[in-house]
């Protein structure tokens, strides 16, 4: 395993629920280290920008009210297979469906509303992080 980084987002809904802190503890418990992070609302246009490769599912004008209705939490994640780590933390999409101990078994609540977004692979991870940090913000 090397050591890798992933783009992790707090969604509006665990924001609002103020699991910022509970959200993090389960992601440094994991072994992941939170090398970037800040608090920003979202516009439209980032939304749709990040959001892009789902633009023809149903669901993705109400995935873009949602992540723009309320501020969210980026982050840089980095450790031993960090994507699959923090996919395997975040829990299934639909938390119905997750694991016992993950952050959407124990916050999400819905499959819109799930709290969490982890990148899906190594290079999806680096375009994501690129959208939201420059290199000088990120301190490993
Ligand atoms: P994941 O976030 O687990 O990688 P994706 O990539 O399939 O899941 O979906 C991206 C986001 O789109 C999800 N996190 C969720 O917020 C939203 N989403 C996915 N499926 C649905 C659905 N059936 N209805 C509403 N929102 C959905």
């Amino acid at each position: 395993m090397t050591i890798e980084r992933t783009f992790s987002i707090l969604k509006p809904d665990a924001t609002a629920r103020n699991l910022t802190g509970a959200i993090n503890a389960l992601i440094e418990k994991a072994g992941l280290r939170i090398v970037a992070q800040k608090r920003i609302r979202m516009t439209r246009e980032q939304a749709e920008t990040f959001y892009a490769v789902h633009k023809a599912r149903p669901f993705f004008g109400e995935l873009v009210d949602f992540m723009t209705s309320g501020p969210v939490v980026v982050q840089v994640l980095e450790g031993e297979g960090a994507v699959l780590k923090h996919r395997d933390v975040m829990g299934a999409t639909d938390p119905s469906k997750a694991a016992d101990g993950t952050i959407r078994k124990l916050h999400a609540k819905s499959i819109g509303e799930n709290s969490v977004h982890g990148s899906d692979a190594a290079e999806t991870a680096a375009i994501e992080i690129a959208q939201f940090f420059s290199g000088n913000e990120i301190v490993g």
